[in-house]
């Protein structure tokens, strides 16, 4: 069912091995002139354009684009009691693991009298977004929300489109997700829209206001993608997210139907997902291909898995030994690599490139999409050769605060001057000298 590319014996350099694992394409850029008329109108009409856009694209005119907190309330009140409950475990272990990688602020004594502090401080206002329409998830807005709370950002604002469905306000489990998660401001604004007035702010019908952000987090489409390039800059944006991938390394101690459920659980999301099975063992490829066939027959989601497991984006590598694979896994860098072999362990601590691991034949992706602790926004494309994934981190600047008194700065002084004569600007000296003129 997956293609098969055999290496065994010659695995190539991790450029050519980039090239024979392709991923799909989402040509951004090409959306481009499509999105600059719709930021472009945003930063004109504020939200004027937003409610023509939402008739336009979203077929439905809500009346005004704050969503009231009564909404969001009402929304977590008629959820699932069942959801509720799965949401709270994955926001309370989400939490638990967020909470401990906070990073703490370091001092370092550079000399007596001279120190050098990195002082990690949040951003200060993040708009962060959830996808609607088919793509409804209330697992994204824990994973976004999560590590901004936890970072301290004091003002965090959701975009969700509005629904037609739902008379013009966003999806009620994003609504009532926001509400579990203590996000209080919520506005019905979807696509490069959304983007657009979260970058440039907005008053509403009723006066509201929405003040822009700093930084805006949180997947979506084609075009909400391009309206982040465009803004980046004016914001910040976390990392472009393309179609999500699954990479398992395995040997034959690897059960083929873990395997295949778990190549398929990831294909389930889009028809451009990838599904790529590393592997020492020609038995367990063969293994796996037949459980495929079976497993994707009874799937809901046949024809989005099929089409995403046919792509050339996926498909079966054969190597001849673990190390062969590793090499292969890490040039191919996935969002999420699973590790199915004897010692996983061992083999997983020596993974370079892959937004996360999954260790072991009990760590299957899903349980890092929703209940891990881990975070699931995380980089695609290759990116997790040199990028990671949503953390606390991304919410917080490190900056540095130097302090030095007059004897420490005395003590460097004339190395600083020096540099600065070599660079040929005196200047930057002179600074120095100005203030210690007694003596240097
Ligand atoms: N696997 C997706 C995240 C997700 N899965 C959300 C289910 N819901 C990208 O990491
Ligand atoms: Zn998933």
């Amino acid at each position: 069912m997956l293609n098969r590319t055999d290496l065994r014996g010659r695995v190539p350099s991790p450029a050519q091995l980039r090239a024979l694992l392709p991923r799909a394409e989402m040509d951004v850029d090409a959306v481009l002139h499509q999105v600059r008329p719709v930021v472009d109108a945003v930063r004109e009409r504020g939200v004027d354009a937003v409610l023509e856009y939402a008739e336009r694209f979203d077929k439905v005119r809500p009346e005004r684009v704050r969503v009231p907190r009564s909404e969001c309330d009402r929304a977590l009140a008629e959820l699932d009691p069942e959801v509720r409950e799965a949401l709270e475990e994955s926001i309370a272990r989400a939490r638990a693991v967020h909470a401990d990688q906070r990073r703490r602020d370091v001092t370092t004594r550079v000399a007596p009298g001279g120190t050098v502090t990195e002082r990690w401080v949040p951003v200060r206002r993040v708009g962060l977004y959830a996808p609607g329409g088919l793509a409804v998830y209330p697992s994204s807005v824990v994973m976004n929300v999560v590590p901004a709370q936890t970072a301290g950002v004091e003002s965090l604002v959701l975009c969700s489109p509005p629904q037609a469905d739902f008379g013009g306000l966003p999806h009620p489990t994003t609504l009532a997700a926001a509400a579990l998660l203590g996000v209080d401001e919520v506005w019905a604004v979807g696509g490069a829209q959304a983007v657009a007035l979260l970058a440039y702010g907005g008053t509403d019908t009723d006066g509201a206001e929405l003040e822009p952000v700093d930084l805006v987090t949180g997947p979506g489409n084609i075009y909400l993608t391009a309206a982040k390039r465009m803004l980046r800059g004016l914001i910040g944006i976390d990392s472009e997210a393309g179609p999500t991938e699954i990479a398992i390394l395995a040997d034959d101690t690897a059960d083929p139907v873990h395997v295949a459920a778990d190549l398929i659980s990831q294909a389930e999301h889009d028809t451009l997902a990838a599904s790529v099975l590393v592997t020492t063992s020609e038995r367990l490829a063969d293994a796996v291909d037949e459980q495929l066939a079976e497993r994707v027959a009874a799937t809901k989601h046949r024809e989005r898995v099929e089409q995403a497991l046919r792509g050339t984006q996926s498909g079966t590598v054969l190597v001849s030994t673990l190390e062969e694979g590793l090499k292969v896994v890490d040039a191919y860098a996935a969002e999420h690599l699973e590790i199915q072999t004897e010692n996983a362990r061992e083999v997983a601590a020596r993974v370079r490139n892959a937004g996360a691991v999954f260790v072991g034949p009990y760590a299957p992706v899903s349980l890092g999409d929703y209940c891990a602790g881990s975070n699931h926004v995380l980089p695609t494309g290759g990116f997790a050769r040199h990028s990671s994934g949503l953390s606390v981190q991304s919410f917080l600047r490190g900056i540095h605060v130097v302090d030095y008194d007059e004897q420490a700065l005395r003590e460097v002084a004339d190395k600083v001057v020096t540099l600065a004569n070599a660079e040929d600007l005196p200047a930057h000296g002179e600074a120095v000298t100005a203030r210690l003129s007694k003596d240097v």
